[in-house]
C-alpha cells in the first residue's frame, strides 16, 4: 500500500490531488504504526525545515520515518522531504536523518533573488551528454550544493542538477531504494504527472550510478521567466462568486458602456474554476486568486472562496497564490483567528502561496514605529515560520501621489520624474486602493522583504486595467530595492508589454487579468513573443 506522509503543515492537498488523478489509492501516515503497512511512500514536504523536523519529533514519526527508509522499502521525498535526508539545514537548529553527509544551505543572493522561484532545468547526471529532462518547479530558499569534492559521498546520491545564478545545486537524488526531488512535481504539469507516475509504477528501480565529478556553471541558468493568469474574485449582487476585473480597480460596469439593464453591477468575466482551468491548459506557469472584497468578511466563513480553491486544486498541477483576508480575524462568534490559522485553512484547501495585501502595509507600519526590528508577531513572519518565506506573497497596490517640482517633503528622495515634468512618489493603499497610508512602495517592499516575505506581487492603481503596458518605472524602483523576486502587474495590454517588462526591468514573472479574460491576448502568444526576444520561458 502506498502511503504519504502529511507532517501537519504545507499543501500536500497537491500530492494527493496528483496521485487521483494518476488512477492510485493511497492512505495518510497518522500513526507510527503505519509506517509498518507501508510498501511505498510518498513525504510531500513543503514548508519550512524547522517546522517539519519538529513536527515530525513531536508526533513521534521523526524515528519510524528513518526505520522505514532503512528497511530498503521505496521512498520518494519531496522539497523538504528531500532536505530531511541530510544532515542538517542552514534553516534550522535541528539535525535532519544524516542519511546523506551534507549540509543544506541558503542560496547566496549577491547574484539574483532568493527564494529561487520558478521553472527551471534539471539536469540528469549519467546521461551522456548531461540531457535536460524537463522543467519543473522549484520554490525554495534553501538546497544542496552539487559539490563533489567537497563532499563526495553526497554526490553520489546526485541524480539531477539545477543551475540557479551561478550555483550548482542537486535537485533530485537517487540511490537504493531512496528517490527524492527539490522540485514539485505535484506542480510541475504534465512532465511532473509523468514523473509520479513513473515512480508509482516502478518505485524500486535502482538506477546506476556512474562517476560524479565538478561542473562548471554555464553563462545563463535555465530558470524561465513565469507567466501569471490573475483572477479577482468577489460576490457579484445575486450572491455568486465570479471572476471579475477592475479598471484602476472600480469593477463595477459604467452606466454609460452597457445597457441600463448592467450598469452599475459587478462586472462578471466567467466563473474562477473553469476559468483557472482554462488557463492551465493554456500554459499558464501558476495562477492567482484574489478575493478582493475578504476586508469585509472573516475569510474562515467565506466557505465558498474554500471551496473555490479546493475545486480549483483538484484540476490545476501548477503553483497557485490565494489572496484576501490573510491577516488576524474575529468572527462573528467573537472566536479569534491568527492570520496563521487563515492561511493554513487556504493551504490544506491546496493552495501553494497566500497573499497578504493590507495586513502588510500595518506591519510594515508596525516595524517602522519599531526601529526596524521585528517582534515576529506579524502574518508576514508567523506564516513564513511556519511555511517558510516562499510561501508568502506580498500583494503591493501603490498609486502614484504627484508632488509639486520643489517637494522636499520625507518621500522626496524616492521621486519618479516624468517627460511632461511630472514628479510623483509612490504611495501604499489599502482595502483595494480605498486608503492611503504615508508609506511608500519602496519602504513597503524592503520593509516585508525584511520581515521574511518571500516575493512581492507589484500592482499599480494607476495601470490597472488600462491595456497600456506595465508601469515601468515602478517595477525598476521596487525591483533595485529588494532581494526577493518581484511579479509585475496591472496594465498588460499586448504581448509586447511582457517583453519590454522583462527586458528593461529584470522582473521574475509578470501577471495579466483582463486581457487573457477576455481572450484578446493568449498566454501561448505571449511566450511565443518571449521567445522570439530570447527570453527563456517554459514550453
Ligand atoms: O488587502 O490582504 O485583503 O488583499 C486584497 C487583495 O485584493 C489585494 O491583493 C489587492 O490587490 C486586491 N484587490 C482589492 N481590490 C481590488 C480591486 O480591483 N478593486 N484587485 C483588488 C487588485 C489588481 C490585480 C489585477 C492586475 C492586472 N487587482 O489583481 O489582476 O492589476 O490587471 P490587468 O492585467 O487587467 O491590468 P487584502
Amino acid at each position: 500500500m502506498l502511503f504519504l506522509l502529511d507532517y501537519g503543515a504545507g499543501n500536500v492537498a497537491s500530492l494527493a490531488n496528483s496521485i487521483r488523478q494518476l488512477g492510485h489509492d493511497f492512505r495518510w501516515i497518522e500513526t507510527p504504526a503505519d509506517f509498518a503497512e507501508a510498501t511505498s511512500l510518498i513525504f510531500p514536504g513543503v514548508g519550512a525545515f524547522e517546522s517539519a523536523i519538529q513536527h515530525l519529533a513531536r508526533r513521534g514519526l521523526l524515528e519510524p520515518l528513518r526505520a522505514y527508509i532503512a528497511s530498503g522499502r521505496p521512498y520518494f521525498g519531496i522539497c523538504i522531504g528531500l532536505q530531511v535526508l541530510f544532515e542538517s539545514s542552514e534553516e534550522s537548529p535541528s539535525a535532519g536523518l544524516g542519511i546523506i553527509p551534507c549540509p543544506i544551505q541558503r542560496f547566496s543572493n549577491e547574484d539574483k533573488s532568493v527564494p529561487h522561484i520558478g521553472w527551471n532545468s534539471a539536469n540528469l547526471l549519467d546521461e551522456e551528454p548531461e540531457t535536460v529532462d524537463a522543467y519543473y518547479y522549484f520554490v525554495h530558499s534553501y538546497c544542496a550544493k552539487y559539490d563533489p569534492e567537497k563532499y563526495p559521498e553526497a554526490a553520489q546520491w546526485a541524480h539531477t542538477t539545477t543551475q540557479y545564478g551561478q550555483e550548482i545545486f542537486v535537485s533530485a537524488v537517487r540511490k537504493g531504494n531512496v528517490f527524492g526531488t527539490q522540485f514539485h512535481p505535484e506542480k510541475s504539469g504534465a512532465a511532473g504527472l509523468a514523473l509520479i507516475n513513473a515512480w508509482l509504477r516502478a518505485p524500486d528501480v535502482h538506477a546506476p550510478i556512474g562517476p560524479r565529478v565538478a561542473r562548471e556553471p554555464n553563462p545563463n541558468h535555465g530558470l524561465t521567466k513565469r507567466i501569471i493568469a490573475c483572477m479577482d474574485v468577489r460576490a457579484n449582487d445575486a450572491g455568486d462568486l465570479v471572476v471579475t476585473k477592475g479598471d484602476q480597480y472600480d469593477v463595477r460596469e459604467k452606466a454609460t458602456d452597457v445597457s441600463a439593464t448592467t450598469g452599475g453591477a459587478v462586472r462578471n468575466l466567467g466563473k474562477p474554476v473553469a476559468l483557472a482551468a482554462r488557463y492551465y491548459d493554456a500554459g499558464a506557469d501558476e495562477l492567482c486568486l484574489l478575493n478582493i472584497t475578504s476586508f469585509r468578511h472573516s475569510p474562515l466563513h467565506d466557505q465558498p472562496m474554500l471551496a473555490v480553491v479546493r475545486a480549483a486544486a483538484e484540476r490545476l498541477f501548477v503553483p497557485f497564490t490565494i489572496g484576501g483576508g490573510i491577516k488576524d480575524t474575529v468572527d462573528p462568534d467573537g472566536t479569534v483567528r491568527p492570520a496563521l490559522e487563515v492561511a493554513s485553512a487556504y493551504f490544506r484547501a491546496g493552495a501553494d502561496k497566500v497573499s497578504i495585501g493590507s495586513e502588510a502595509v500595518s506591519a510594515v507600519e508596525r516595524l517602522r514605529e519599531r526601529g526596524g526590528v521585528p517582534d515576529g508577531t506579524s502574518a508576514i513572519e508567523t506564516i513564513a515560520h511556519a511555511y517558510g518565506r516562499q510561501a508568502v506573497v506580498v500583494s503591493i497596490d501603490p498609486r502614484r501621489a504627484y508632488v509639486d517640482k520643489d517637494y522636499a517633503g520625507r518621500h522626496a528622495g524616492e521621486l519618479v520624474r516624468g517627460p511632461d515634468g511630472k514628479a510623483w512618489w509612490y504611495q501604499c493603499t489599502v482595502s483595494g486602493g480605498r486608503e492611503t497610508r504615508d508609506l511608500s512602495v519602496v519602504e513597503l517592499a524592503q520593509g516585508v522583504d525584511a520581515l521574511g516575505a518571500g516575493e512581492i506581487l507589484l500592482n499599480s492603481i494607476d495601470h490597472d486595467g488600462t491595456g497600456l503596458g506595465f508601469d515601468l518605472d515602478l517595477l525598476a524602483l521596487v525591483k533595485r530595492s529588494v532581494r526577493i523576486p518581484v511579479v509585475a502587474s496591472s496594465g498588460a495590454g499586448k504581448a509586447a508589454h511582457f517583453v519590454e517588462a522583462f527586458a528593461q526591468t529584470g522582473v521574475e514573472a509578470a501577471l495579466a487579468a483582463g486581457i487573457f479574460h477576455r481572450e484578446e491576448v493568449g498566454i501561448g502568444e505571449v511566450k511565443d513573443a518571449l521567445r522570439a526576444a530570447q527570453i527563456n520561458v517554459r514550453r
